[in-house]
């Protein structure tokens, strides 16, 4: 217990990120907490569940509340997805919305705006810009000008979670609009999610790397078996759900290849999320259209916490 002694003046709270997918909110946790926590991809859609990272510093507690984008859901899968988000903006202390200074603002965007606008008397909100390392130097004036439209009464940082640019700044301010309180979980603690979530998470993420077009979209993880070979392995079996038959081919590819593929990213992705050697044997199974089936995704534990 002594580790929850905290000096006079300590604060801490939840921090959800808000954002359309793709903005980077994953991997700013994970740059954050220096550890690869949240699994990350190139295409939109890769966080579907709330996940938090817990940065413990000396003076504060932030728990970073990694939410799935913000998006026009097109199943039932996407709007729980939706709803998910929405409610973890509610019962934050601080929100920080995120937007990508790569591309120029659009519908999602305004949506997550106007979420902002609405919660802004309440709960105090941030507004980062993000991956401002890819943007050239004549070109980033316009873009901010395109995202402070959007909400005139915010203040805005430019950030990158790759680079590193304004992430100290980015601590301070959240740390100074965090309440007044105690440790909130104990300092070695950094996410609230199993390792065999995480596992499944990566998983998919390595499938999003990989295949094309709307199939990474329509996959499930389970993990059917997570066990520990040793003090320096763990052997990992998972299914990979399809939602039609022709999926099924096109993710395990001609003699295997893609499923040989998927799985060697998502070994070294859990290896180093974990620490450890993962010994790694996928299987893949058709699931007739889960994404829009109640049970079914509640046995994928959407809905789980009754949002
Ligand atoms: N260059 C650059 N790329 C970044 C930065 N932050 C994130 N990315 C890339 O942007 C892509 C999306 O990142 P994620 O962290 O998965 O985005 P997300 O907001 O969590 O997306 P969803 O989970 O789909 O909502 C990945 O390819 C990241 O590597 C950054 O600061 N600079
Ligand atoms: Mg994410």
């Amino acid at each position: 217990m002594e580790s929850l002694e905290v000096p006079d003046g300590h604060r801490s709270g939840f921090v959800a990120l808000a954002g359309r997918p793709n903005v980077g909110k994953s991997t700013l946790i994970n740059r954050l907490l220096g550890q690869r926590i949240a699994a990350v991809s190139p295409k939109p859609q890769t966080t579907r569940q709330r996940q938090l990272g817990i940065l413990t510093l000396p003076d504060a507690q932030l728990i970073f509340v990694d939410t799935p984008g913000i998006h026009e859901p097109l199943h039932k899968l996407g709007e729980k997805m939706n709803e998910e988000a929405l409610s973890s903006l509610q019962e934050a202390d601080v929100v920080l919305a995120l937007f990508d200074l790569t591309r120029p603002p659009n519908e999602e965007d305004g949506q997550v705006a106007a979420k902002i606008r609405e919660i802004q008397g309440q709960i105090p909100t941030l507004i980062a810009l993000t991956k401002v390392d890819r943007v050239p130097d004549d070109r980033l004036s316009d873009r901010r000008a395109a995202f402070r439209t959007l909400l005139p009464e915010a203040d805005f940082l430019d950030i990158s979670s790759t680079r590193g640019d304004n992430l100290d700044e980015l601590i301070e301010s959240i740390k100074a609009v965090l309440p007044d309180g105690p440790r909130l979980f104990p300092p070695e603690t950094i996410t609230d999610a199993y390792e065999r979530d995480i596992a499944a998470d990566m998983i998919r993420a390595a499938a999003l790397k990989n295949l094309r077009d709307e199939v990474p979209h329509s996959l499930a993880i389970r993990i059917d078996e997570f066990e520990e070979r040793n003090e320096h392995g763990a052997y990992i079996e998972a299914t990979i759900f399809v939602e039609r038959e022709s999926q099924k081919g096109i993710v395990i590819g001609k003699g295997g290849t893609m499923l040989k593929t998927i799985g060697t990213f998502a070994r070294k992705e859990i290896e180093a999320a974990t620490d450890r050697k993962i010994y790694l044997k996928l299987r893949v199974k058709v699931l007739p259209g889960w994404r829009n089936d109640e049970n079914k995704l509640k046995s994928f534990g959407f809905g789980r916490s009754g949002h």
